[in-house]
Order: structure tokens, then C-alpha cells, then sequence
């Protein structure tokens, strides 16, 4: 069976080898192993640091957290009560079904609908679903936002925090050349924060870096010696390059030296909001391709 339902995970098998870990708090994906391009050797594709709490308590520090319906400390107005980030990462999705099962990819479907615990601090209806689909060479996350209010709109940031595995001194991100960003190194308060322009034809992380881009392209490669990621966004507008170097040592669940083994590379919704009209539904989109 490609797909296989643990208590409180799904693992999902592809036949040419692939793997992925999905646990069903935050719908997070924990493990992605893809053969290499060269040998067929697999290997794991996503951080996660040695101390994530996997017990269902917090947010998982690695593989790729989903962000919903704020991004970073809230500030609309119906997202006040809410911790950082949403709560799409810390409440417990729903395995729906098998979407896809041949040797072009596995495909699952998990959905969140409000709960008691959601209610209390976000009352506004909502329907996420989340389809996962492995192949070869290939990871794509869709997430679906249903707006099933008959008369409301509703306003939502959403991101995908991508946890790229990748050694942090040695690599690049392209192309975000004259991409207007926003500097959270500078100031972690929006209103603080100064619109500057990427000038680097190269981005890379050797220093603390945590920078939202407004309108990206869409479509990055994160290279290194040895290894190219690509990864592409469709509606996810933005997005957010983020690594804390050795500021890392302040998170309590990141591992030691852990900071030099990722980048977060983040396809995101995250300046301004999406508007979705009632009985609406409008999906974020991220493919992550091994290319090297
Ligand atoms: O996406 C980047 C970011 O918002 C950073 O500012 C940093 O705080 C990071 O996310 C991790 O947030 P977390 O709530 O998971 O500790």
C-alpha cells in the first residue's frame, strides 16, 4: 500500500522509492525523501530539527508548517486572538482520502474545518484542504481556502514555511533581483519597516536574513555545490527568505548549529490579504522540483 495511516500520520510511498511523512497536527510534512538525480540515492529534502516537538503541544520546527490566516504577529482586526503564524501549523487536520495512486505520483487529500478550539479565537467559517502529491522528483502542496459564508468576504495571509535541507553558507537563491522586499531584521513590526530593493543578483543567508519579497516571480532555484532545488508558487505572491544564523541559538526547539543546514524559502500571501468572495474558493499553490 503506498499510502499508510499511522496514529496520527500518513506516510505516503512512492513506487520508484520517494517518501513523505505527513503528521495530521498542521497537516505538517516532517520527511520528504527523493532519490538524487545522479545515483537514485535518497535523501531527506526537508529540515527538521532533532528538537521539534512532535507531541502535538507546538508548532514543528522544520519540514513545511502551514501558515493560516495571519503570517507572523496578527494585526487584521478579526486575527487578534490568534498566536503567531495562525492556527492552520497547531490544530489537528482530518486524512480525507487517496487522490492518486500509480507510479505518476500518490496523492492524499486532509482538510480543517472549524473546531470549539479554532472558534474561540477566530469566528469566522472557513474550509482548508490541503492536497499532497508525491512523485518522483516532485513535491507539490496545494491549499485549498473555501470561503462558505453566503454574505461575508473573507480576509486571510496565508504561506507555506518551506524548510529547504541545504547547507545555509553555501547556497543561493534566484532570481530576486530589484524585487521590493521588506527587512524583518530591521524591524518585526510592519509599520516600522522600510520598503527596500533587492540589488543582489544572488541572494544568499551568510548573515541573519528574514526578508519578505512583494511580488515575486514565482518560480526560485536554490543552489548550492552539488544540489538545485526549484521551487514554483501559483496565487502564494510573495515570499519570505528567512534564516536566523546563529540567532538561532534563542529558538528553544531549534537544534545546535541547526541554522546551518536550512533555508526557509516560504511561497506566501503574506503582504495584504487575500479577498475572497463568498462561496469562493482560491488556492496557493508551491511544486518543489529536484533538479540536482
Ligand atoms: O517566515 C519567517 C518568520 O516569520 C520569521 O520571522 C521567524 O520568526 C520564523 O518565521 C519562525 O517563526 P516561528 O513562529 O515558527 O518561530
Amino acid at each position: 500500500m503506498p499510502v499508510h495511516q499511522l496514529p496520527g500520520k500518513i506516510i505516503l510511498q512512492h513506487p520508484e522509492g520517494p517518501s513523505l511523512e505527513i503528521l495530521l497536527y498542521g497537516a505538517t510534512i516532517v520527511s520528504w525523501k527523493s532519490p538524487s538525480v545522479e545515483n537514485k540515492e535518497l535523501k531527506e529534502r526537508l529540515f527538521l530539527s532533532s528538537k521539534a516537538i512532535l507531541d502535538g503541544t507546538k508548532a514543528i520546527r522544520g519540514g513545511i508548517p502551514i501558515v493560516f490566516p495571519c503570517f507572523g504577529a496578527p494585526q487584521h482586526p478579526e486575527h487578534l486572538k490568534l498566536a503567531q503564524h495562525g492556527f492552520a501549523r497547531t490544530s489537528l487536520w482530518t486524512f480525507r482520502k487517496i487522490l492518486l495512486d500509480n507510479e505518476a505520483g500518490v496523492s492524499v487529500q486532509l482538510t480543517l474545518d472549524p473546531t470549539p478550539e479554532i472558534a474561540a479565537v477566530y469566528d469566522r467559517p472557513f474550509q482548508l484542504t490541503y492536497v499532497v502529491t508525491l512523485a518522483q522528483h516532485q513535491l507539490s502542496t496545494d491549499l485549498h481556502v473555501a470561503n462558505p459564508s453566503e454574505s461575508a468576504t473573507l480576509q486571510f495571509q496565508s504561506l507555506l514555511h518551506t524548510y529547504i535541507a541545504a547547507p545555509a553558507q553555501e547556497l543561493t537563491i534566484t532570481p530576486l533581483q530589484n524585487v521590493k522586499y521588506y527587512d524583518k531584521m530591521e524591524s518585526i513590526t510592519e509599520a516600522q519597516q522600510t520598503a527596500k530593493v533587492e540589488t543582489r543578483a544572488k541572494v544568499d543567508v551568510r548573515r541573519p536574513t528574514d526578508s519578505v519579497y512583494e511580488d515575486a516571480p514565482l518560480d526560485y532555484t536554490v543552489s548550492w555545490p552539488g544540489g538545485t532545488v526549484n521551487i514554483r508558487a501559483r496565487e502564494f505572491k510573495d515570499v519570505v527568505v528567512w534564516n536566523p544564523g546563529e540567532g538561532g541559538k534563542k529558538i528553544a526547539d531549534m537544534e545546535d548549529g541547526g541554522w546551518n543546514n536550512y533555508v526557509c524559502v516560504e511561497p506566501g500571501y503574506v503582504r495584504g490579504y487575500v479577498n475572497l468572495a463568498p462561496g469562493q474558493t482560491w488556492i496557493g499553490q508551491q511544486v518543489i522540483t529536484i533538479k540536482a
